[in-house]
């Protein structure tokens, strides 16, 4: 194939429901949608689903403009690939910037499948004809209120919580949730805010009591040592978001015993070939994995679903609705659960359309590339 020209989509959309975790809050996201055209004219839709501020990973949606539109397209439009796993190899000498490239790659990955006339699961390798999503809910001002938001979605008929936590705001509210749902799937993430401290050690290990799936990214993302004595010390399973950036990275956590469960991201990993690679070198580990999410915009989280359809997908995914996120969401028909299963979908490409009106009208700026 050959990508005949590229472009790039700043979209800014409102969240339904203000997000905070323990390094920020937004109350609306800018992606990057990426537009690769092929010479017959068939198109296939990325997503660059970074945040705005360097607080979850050193990238902003400003480096991953720059990155893509300086690096990485220059080096996709024009060039010859077969398949879309050598897509990567034509920016090899960039270091990093694994959002920007992921959004490339995904592109990528949908105009080749697309093309095949095959779904992007099937491309992937994925199975499963359906995924189970989860939610994951963030520090809300009161208790009260976070009991609110999880009867909201335990209603809606999704089976597993998460909730976003930080030094102040963990045993507590985890102990009003757990006491009201004593049967909920529920998993907590620090996004690395916790310290080795005597008294966040003590609130971490507070938590094994609650029955959780996991306890995500307690310490900060280079700490993997940390993360390794405190899996000696706790029942409950650790789990790597953060700290995950390469396949390099998951092969020393697991010699480290960092980690009992990988959170896959394809954008954290620089695209959907190392989400992958990732899947299958933890299945030799007997790992289990989860797609995690960044409230990918439909594309992003179209293809988030697609992974997810893989075998060792086998706890549920940050893989929720439309309507969890977006009151319209940039693909029809929008992403839908039902009782917290999503279809995983059969037609060629994504399965699902960009409305490409309602991007330019939610467009902040835009750049295009010609071969
Ligand atoms: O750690 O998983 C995270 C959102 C922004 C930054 C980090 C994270 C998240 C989420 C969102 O938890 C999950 C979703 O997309 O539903
Ligand atoms: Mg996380």
């Amino acid at each position: 194939m050959r990508v005949t020209h590229a472009s790039l989509h700043q979209v800014r959309l409102p969240l339904v429901h203000r997000f905070r975790t323990s390094s920020h809050a937004k109350d609306h996201l800018d992606h990057i949608l990426v537009r690769l055209t092929d010479e017959s004219g068939a198109v296939g839709w990325g997503e660059i689903a970074s945040a705005s501020d360097p607080f979850y990973s050193p990238e902003t949606v400003d480096t991953c403009w720059l990155v893509a539109s300086r690096y990485l397209l220059p080096a996709v439009v024009g060039a010859r690939w077969d398949d879309p796993a050598e897509v990567a190899g034509l920016w090899a000498k960039v270091r990093g910037h694994q959002f920007a490239k992921a959004g490339v790659d995904i592109a990528a990955w949908t105009l080749w499948s697309l093309s095949g006339g095959v779904s992007l699961a099937t491309a992937l390798g994925g199975t499963r004809p359906s995924v189970v999503a989860g939610v994951s809910l963030g520090i809300e001002p009161t208790v009260d209120a976070l009991l609110a938001e999880v009867a909201k979605h335990v209603d809606a008929g999704y089976p597993r919580v998460k909730l976003k936590i930080a030094p102040g705001w963990d045993v507590e509210p985890v102990r009003a949730v757990r006491s009201s749902f004593p049967e909920l799937m529920l998993h907590v993430d620090a996004n690395g805010a916790y310290g080795e401290t005597p008294d966040e050690l003590v609130a971490l290990r507070g938590l094994d009591e609650f029955g959780l799936t996991m306890i995500e990214q307690p310490f900060g993302p280079r700490n993997l040592l940390a993360h390794a004595a405190l899996q000696r010390d706790l029942s409950t399973p650790v789990c790597l978001d953060e700290s995950i950036e390469t396949l390099d990275d998951l092969r020393t956590a697991v010699v480290l015993g960092a980690l009992k469960v990988l959170n896959i991201k394809v954008s954290r990993l620089g695209g959907l070939g190392p989400a992958v690679a990732a899947h299958d070198l933890a299945a030799e580990h007997d790992i289990p994995v989860w797609c995690g999410g960044m409230h990918e915009f439909g594309v992003g989280r179209a293809a988030n679903i697609a992974l997810s359809s893989l075998p060792g997908f086998t706890l549920p995914s940050d893989v929720s609705a439309s309507d969890k996120y977006y009151q319209r969401d940039v693909v029809y028909p929008p992403i839908t659960a039902s009782a917290g299963i999503v279809d995983v979908p059969t037609a060629p490409g994504l399965g699902h359309t960009v409305d490409e009106a309602f991007v330019q009208a939610s467009e902040v700026q835009t750049v295009e590339l010609k071969a």
